[in-house]
């Protein structure tokens, strides 16, 4: 068998490439995997067979042969570990490559997951527009030194890596609300990930199963 992932049946943000499965389908593109894809409504996802898969109910997930594997950063792990194309070969500059990724994911994601938490979910609590505005200035203070670190460099740390497909993939998620573009060097950092033709690839994958026509089924 050869590699399988899940995706949603629809996002929902249409096809804007911001649910996991655009990082994964990234990934694979990176390190020339090619991949099938399993699209999973709601309901599925919180049934026996995906659990199985998935113990939270989510999507992305990753087949190959026998081994399943959740979770976008240790998916992204594997297929950089296993291809050439996402870490580097000198030891140090690849420790350096997975700090990034966790940085991406232990440090940068949680407050923008918080602002789409406090956009959507606690709108209508009674402190939602107190909480808003300290959510937005934690990203702001995160991004003020990842730009400072960033500087006028291309990319993080020497060359494209998993570490930037992963930070990259994580500030995509802010664009929407504006905060990116206050930051014109992670702006544009993140521009340059998205003009990779292996992300191009991802994005124009994920659009078209988004945009199809629904079945009536
Ligand atoms: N930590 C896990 C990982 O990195 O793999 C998180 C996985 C996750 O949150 N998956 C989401 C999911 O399955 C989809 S990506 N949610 C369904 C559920 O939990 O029941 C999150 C997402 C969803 C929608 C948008 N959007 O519409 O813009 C963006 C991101």
């Amino acid at each position: 068998m050869g590699i399988v992932i899940t995706a949603f049946e629809r996002s929902p943000d249409g096809g804007k490439g911001l649910a996991r499965d655009t990082r994964v389908r990234w990934a694979l593109e990176e390190t020339g995997q090619p991949y099938d894809v399993r699209l999973v409504s709601f309901q599925a996802m919180k049934a026996p067979a995906h659990l199985a898969l998935h113990p939270f109910g989510q999507i992305p997930t990753y087949e190959e042969g026998d081994l399943a594997l959740f979770e976008t950063g240790s998916i992204v792990f594997h297929l950089a570990e296993r291809h050439p194309g996402l870490f580097p070969t000198d030891a140090n500059a690849r420790a350096r490559a997975i700090t990034w990724m966790f940085a991406a994911l232990n440090t940068i994601e949680p407050p923008i997951l918080d602002l789409s938490n406090a956009r959507v979910i606690e709108r209508d609590q009674p402190w939602a527009a107190e909480r808003l505005p300290v959510v937005v200035e934690r990203i702001r203070a995160r991004l003020t030194q990842l730009a400072t670190r960033l500087g006028d460099s291309e990319w993080l740390d020497g060359d494209f890596s998993a570490g930037d497909l992963m930070m990259v993939s994580v500030l995509l998620r802010l664009r929407p609300s504006g905060i990116l573009d206050e930051f014109p060097s992670l702006a544009a950092y993140v521009a340059r990930g998205e003009a990779r033709p292996a992300y191009q690839r991802a994005f124009a994958a994920q659009l078209a199963i988004n945009t199809a026509p629904q079945s009536k089924n």
